[in-house]
């Protein structure tokens, strides 16, 4: 799968998809992700990337015109069509304080597309028209803002990636995750069997792992519970695990 990232500050966003499992991602031919300066497709000798907002006011807007052409030129114009007539035309996503929030089910989404482009934004935003006629989405990563939408566009990419077959070394991958069950995750211990006096529990070391399964569904139910019990209300739930919670 290929991720194209639009920024104004591609070394901010290499360091990261050049280390850990994204780089081994890549070695593998798993996953292609390109960094394009938008700054290399403003025009004029300046290169101007930014301009006052009409009707004043502080902050300053991204220009329309060095981003439609970054992601027309790479893109190939008519951007957001499909790169091939059968699959599904390329999302290009801003990455902005005021898009959807993004979560583990639009993860999922983006990841069934060949290709996904991620515009990046900083100072007070962007001009209007990139929003209406270049972008066929918007994403947010939280309630909060930050200087620009790096940050957020490798959360994506990172968040994605790892849901492409073969990406995860563990061969059950991404799919027993919180969240991919609906649930947190339950506690998890490695050796050594006791540290500083604290054991691990005796159910984990019994060898029964019948019983072991059940403790774990046990502790993920109980855990979302208690800290994030909206999770737990649209979690599908079965009479087992109504039990293990003791309702
Ligand atoms: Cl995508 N961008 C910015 N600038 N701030 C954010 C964000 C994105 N998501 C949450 N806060």
């Amino acid at each position: 799968m290929r991720f194209d990232i639009f920024t104004l500050f591609p070394e901010v966003c290499a360091p990261y998809v050049q280390e850990s499992i994204l780089k081994r991602a890549q070695a593998a031919g798993l996953v292609d992700v390109r960094l394009h300066n938008i700054r290399d497709y403003a025009p004029g000798k300046h290169q101007v990337t930014d301009d006052e907002p009409y009707g004043g006011g502080g902050g300053m807007v991204m220009k329309p015109e060095p981003v439609f052409n970054a992601v027309e030129t790479v893109l190939g114009s008519g951007a957001g069509d499909a790169p091939e007539a059968s699959k599904a035309p390329t999302p290009i996503i801003l990455l902005t304080p005021q898009g959807r929030t993004f979560n583990q089910e639009i993860a999922y989404e983006l990841a069934r597309h060949e290709r996904i482009a991620l515009v990046c934004g900083r100072y007070e935003g962007f001009d209007e028209r990139i929003r209406e006629h270049l972008a066929t989405d918007e994403l947010s990563i939280g309630d909060y803002v930050l200087t620009g939408g790096e940050l957020a566009a490798l959360i994506v990419v990172d968040a994605v990636a790892r849901l492409l077959p073969g990406v995860l070394g563990d061969p059950t991958g991404a799919e027993d995750d919180s969240f991919a069950m609906g649930l947190l995750e339950y506690p998890h211990y490695t050796r050594p069997a006791e540290y500083r006096g604290w054991r691990v529990p005796d159910i984990l070391v019994s060898g029964d792992h019948g019983k072991v399964a059940r403790w774990r569904r046990q502790q993920a139910l109980l855990r979302t519970r208690r800290r994030r019990p909206d999770l737990l209300e649209r979690a599908p739930l079965s009479k087992d695990d109504r039990k293990l919670l003791g309702d």
